[in-house]
Order: structure tokens, then sequence, then C-alpha cells
């Protein structure tokens, strides 16, 4: 079965995984495509013999799109999942599951409701060899009990339209989503540490941060958040056990020596770092859908990331240490899968 898809937002990463949908997934094709500005919407849709539709809700309702896409600007999310969650289709939708932790629970209600899951939040990490591998690791009892994690997420620069809160909204999200995973475990309190300042921002943003989140087992993290670290784009993370630590691994890159130096190119974003994790992630979703139900990140990750990240940017204004106040998890979304 083709699973016939319609994408709602076509700015940069809708077009990344259109073409992801078009040219690396088997199973898939994208049928109809919608943006705010429409002569964008049909530059897209042309080429992979999409149609174009004239909103959201347009797209949700045509009878030969089998599931949904959305990778519009966050604040528009919650209304397209509601409505593709109302029609019964699946739908992926790219992190941020909603802006608002309401929202966020509005969705989890209507899924519940609906009495099958049928949303996905598009946290690629999940999806990427290294981590995967960690988790193995972790999960098989290598390291011993998880005591601390170390990580640091680091981007080569950011637009002026980046302010201080997007370094959790935006950019820890992935770490919150994937330690979540990691350790099978939830984050019950965040501080932020605002170390000086690089040189090389914009005035009105605070960076470096560093975040120190602590989990209900006792595991303490650290997060350094970089985005303006000039090298490059570059992911750490690092968890020390009672018998051992594992580390994510670097990208592969073939190692150079000349000149006397030693020498390996750092990624220089985020779309060639996990481009494989994404394509992998894009798959499992359609082989998933196309014969029940998804099996990624559930709409109540995508609460917890969003209710983490409201706590991270309190503790960044406010300089104190913030607990997590999160709902009790309903029974609908018990275990890994969901
Ligand atoms: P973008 O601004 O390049 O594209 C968004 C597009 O959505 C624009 O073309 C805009 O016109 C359109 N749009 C906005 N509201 C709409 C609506 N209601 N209906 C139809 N179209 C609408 O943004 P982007 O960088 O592609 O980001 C989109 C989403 O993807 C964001 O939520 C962002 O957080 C997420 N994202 C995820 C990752 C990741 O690593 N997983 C990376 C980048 C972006
Ligand atoms: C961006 O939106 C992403 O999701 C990237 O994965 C992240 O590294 C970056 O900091 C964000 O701005």
């Amino acid at each position: 079965m083709t699973v016939r898809v319609g994408v709602i937002g076509a700015g940069m990463i809708g077009q990344d995984h259109i073409r992801r949908l078009t040219d690396v997934v088997t199973g898939a094709e994208v049928v109809a495509v919608t943006d705010l500005d429409a002569a964008r919407a049909a530059e897209v849709a042309g080429p992979v013999g999409a149609r174009v539709a004239t909103s959201g809700a347009d797209l949700i309702g045509q009878s030969d799109v089998d599931a949904v896409l959305v990778t519009s600007w966050g604040p528009t999310h919650a209304e397209h999942v509601l409505a593709a969650i109302a029609a019964g289709k699946p739908v992926f939708c790219e992190k941020p599951l909603a802006t608002e932790a309401d929202d966020c629970l509005r969705i989890v209600e209507a899924e519940m409701a609906y009495g099958r899951r049928l949303v996905q939040v598009g946290f690629m990490r999940r999806y990427d060899t290294g981590y995967r591998e960690l988790k193995k690791v972790i999960d098989a009892g290598e390291i011993g009990t998880p005591l601390m994690v170390h990580c640091a997420h680091r981007n080569a620069s950011v637009p002026e339209s980046y302010h201080s809160a997007m370094a959790a909204q935006d950019t820890a999200v992935h770490e919150i989503d994937v330690l979540r995973w990691l350790l099978d475990d939830e984050i019950v309190s965040v501080q932020v540490l605002s170390p000086r300042r690089t040189g090389k921002r914009f005035e009105h943003l605070q960076d470096p941060q560093i975040m120190l989140f602590e989990t209900a087992g006792g595991v303490r993290i650290d997060l350094e958040v970089f985005v303006n670290c000039q090298y490059g784009y570059d992911i750490q993370c690092e968890t020390v056990g009672e018998d051992g630590l594992v580390r994510l691994p670097e990208p592969a890159r073939a190692l150079v020596r000349a000149g006397g130096a030693t020498r390996s190119a750092v990624p220089q974003d985020w779309r060639e770092r996990f481009v494989s994790a994404f394509d992998v992630e894009f798959q499992e979703w359609v082989d998933a859908i196309a014969v029940g139900e998804p099996t990624g990140p559930s709409a109540w990750d995508g609460y917890a990331a969003t209710v983490i990240c409201d706590v991270t940017v309190e503790a960044l204004n406010s300089g104190r240490i913030i607990p997590v106040a999160m709902k009790d998890r309903p029974a609908f979304y018990a275990g890994g899968a969901r």
C-alpha cells in the first residue's frame, strides 16, 4: 500500500521532507501541499506531481490524503494536528507538538477520545544510529545504573530572530526528548546557568546557556547550549554509569593527515548531521501507519517536552531551580511504544 501524504508548510524542513518522502522513503507519495504562501506551495508541489490545497483544513479533508505532515510554524501546529485527529488521519508533526502545554493536552485528550494513536512528533534523534547504540548499551546494563549525563548542543550561528527562550524551546527540546527516552526516566527539575556571553551573538541573546536537569531516578544532566559556536554543528552526549560510560560517536568523516596536521570535517548544520536519522524516522513512520499505528514519539512525549521547555525558560529568567509540574501519564501512553 502506498501512503498518500498531504504536507502543511512548504518551508525549509517541509521541502526537505517532501524530497525525502519522494526520493528516499519507499511506500509513500506526496499528493497535496499547502502553504500560507500559495506561490511557494505551487513551486514545491509541481515537481513532485502534487496539487496545491488552499488551507490545512482543505488538505486534511481531501479523500485521497491518507496521512498528514505538519511542517508549518510551531504556533500553528495544534490547529492542524487537532483537525487531522478529528478526520481520523495519522499525523506527523514536526517539533514542537504545540507551543502551549494546554494545546498539547488538548491533542492528548482528542487522541485518547479517538481511541488509538494517530500522532507522531518529529524528534528525529531517536532514529540516529549513535543514539540508538547508546540506548542499547544502557538498556543492556553494560554501564550499570546511569548516574550522570554530559551533553552539548552547538550550532555554528543563529539569526537575529532567535531569542534566549529558543535555546530551550527550539534547540534543547531535542535533548529533552532524547534523554527522557534514553534513560526511560522523567525530568523533574531544571536550573539554567548563564555564563559570560559570547561576543559573536546578537545583543539580546543569552548565549551560551548551561541547563541542569534532574530526573525522577536521580540522574543529573548538564547540557551546554551554544548556538554561535562558529565552527559547526556539534552534538555531544556522554552517559556515565556505575560500571562505565558510553559516548555518542562522532559522525563518520574521513581523517585527513596533511601539512603536518590531522583533521576531519565537522558537520555544518542539523540537516547534514541528522540526515540519516530523518530518513529512518520517515521510513519507520510510513511503514507503521501503512499497517497500523505510529510507533515513534507520541503526543504525550510532545506534551512532556513542551512542559519541560517552559520550565527551562522560567529557570533561565528567574535564576532559580524550578520543579517540573506535569500531569500523570495516562495508561493510554504507557510503555515504550506510546
Ligand atoms: P519555515 O519558516 O522555513 O517554513 C514554515 C512554512 O510554513 C512557511 O513556508 C510558512 O509560510 C508556512 N506556514 C506557516 N503557517 C502555516 C499554516 N497555518 N498553513 C500553511 N502553511 C503555513 O520554517 P522551518 O524551519 O521549515 O520550520 C518548520 C517547523 O519545523 C518548525 O516547527 C520547526 O521547529 C521545525 N523544525 C524541526 C527541525 C528538526 O531538527 N526536527 C529543524 C528545523 C525546523
Ligand atoms: C532547529 O530548529 C532544530 O531543530 C535543530 O535540530 C537544532 O539544532 C537547532 O538549534 C534549532 O534551531
